[in-house]
């Protein structure tokens, strides 16, 4: 039995053979009394490799984004951000939930982006009636929208309104390095003017656990702060950090491998005629089925899980492909094979 092709996410990634050496092998200790020191060396890594003063090692890209935001914000502050951020979507309303923290959501661009007009009218003014504004939120690359990069220039013209202002810009990197591949920019110069960035190991990069906030000191430790609270203290977590080590030093100059199979996926599929196939910037590719089309999303997914690959519909026609690590050219050439296949059309 062939191993599965599995597109549904880049957190689906194993560690690599260099990732479970260096685990094995991690010097470990209390990261609570802050005597990890593959810990610590991740994290002066990492605030290093981004231009920041201080980094935190956390367990998920979630904690990382909320303890961010609890470091940033307190009870009743506002924070701005897309409506179709992961931070909105996706992570259960932690800022309210935990935080009591507004969100004041303004649509998402198809880029990715907020408009900066929207943004500036947004931000509340000093009246005894209003919340205090604290944060903008970018998200880069930004997942639902089609992993689009946000660029360097737009980055920096959001940071100068958001400082401005007084306010903070946080930017929840997941796939920063992606977006920086894409962009062909340091990650350090994409992150420049932001206030505080989380990152995470655990997706293209292929850790398989934890993520990272980068800032100033003193962000950093009202963040550590945060982690405790929400139960992210880790004791010898050094063994995690050791991959993530691996992670940051090896991973980000093959990302644009995995922009390019995304890329000869989308071209592939362009050419059935019952898909209606998004833009590829980066490693996400966003595809569905056409009205006409006789199967539905579950009948497509079912005939691919059939012949080994995973990909789960989304929506009742709709699909997210997310290439990585341990997908290569063959895997996308059999991909292609078993679409035509399944799609009754002649081999590519
Ligand atoms: N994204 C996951 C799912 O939750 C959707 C995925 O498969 O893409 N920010 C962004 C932009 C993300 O895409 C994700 C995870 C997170 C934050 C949260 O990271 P984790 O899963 O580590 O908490």
């Amino acid at each position: 039995m062939n191993r599965l092709i599995d597109l549904r996410s880049d957190t689906v990634t194993h560690p690599t053979p260099a990732m479970r050496a260096a685990m094995a092998d991690a010097p470990v200790g209390d990261d609570v009394y802050g005597e990890d020191p593959t810990v610590n060396r991740l994290q002066a890594l990492a605030a290093e490799r981004l231009g920041k003063e201080a980094a935190l090692f956390v367990p998920s890209g979630t904690m990382g984004n909320l303890a961010s935001l609890l470091a940033h914000c307190g009870r009743g502050d506002e924070v701005i951000l897309g409506d179709r951020s992961h931070i909105f979507l996706n992570e259960q309303g932690g800022m309210a939930a935990l935080g009591g923290i507004m969100p004041h959501t303004l649509p998402n661009q198809s880029d990715g982006t907020l408009c900066l007009a929207e943004i500036a009218a947004a931000i509340r003014g000093d009246n005894v009636h209003y919340p205090r504004t604290r944060l903008v939120c970018l998200e880069n690359t930004h997942n639902v929208c089609d992993g689009a990069p946000l660029p360097l220039d737009y980055v920096r013209a959001a940071a100068d309104l958001a400082h401005a202002h007084g306010l903070g810009l946080h930017v929840d990197g997941a796939r920063l390095f992606n977006a920086a591949a894409a962009l062909g920019v340091d990650v350090t110069e994409l992150v420049a003017e932001v206030d505080s960035v989380s990152l995470c190991l655990s997706k293209g990069l292929s850790a398989p656990v934890g993520s990272l906030i980068c800032g100033s000191s003193p962000f950093i430790h009202a963040a550590h702060r945060a982690r405790k609270v929400l139960g992210g203290g880790m004791r010898q977590a050094g063994v995690i950090a050791a991959a993530g080590i691996v992670a940051l030093q090896e991973m980000p100059g093959r990302l644009t491998e995995d922009h390019q199979r995304a890329r000869r996926l989308a071209e592939g599929f362009a050419a059935l005629p019952n898909l209606q196939v998004g833009p590829v910037h980066t490693n996400i590719l966003y595809f569905s089925l056409s009205d006409d089309c006789p199967l539905d999303g579950a009948g497509l997914a079912a005939a691919l899980d059939a012949r080994g690959i995973l990909l789960p519909n989304r929506g009742p026609r709709s699909f997210r492909v997310v290439t990585h690590y341990w997908i290569d050219d063959q895997d996308v050439e059999q991909v292609l094979s078993a679409m035509y296949e399944i799609l009754d059309i002649e081999g590519v």
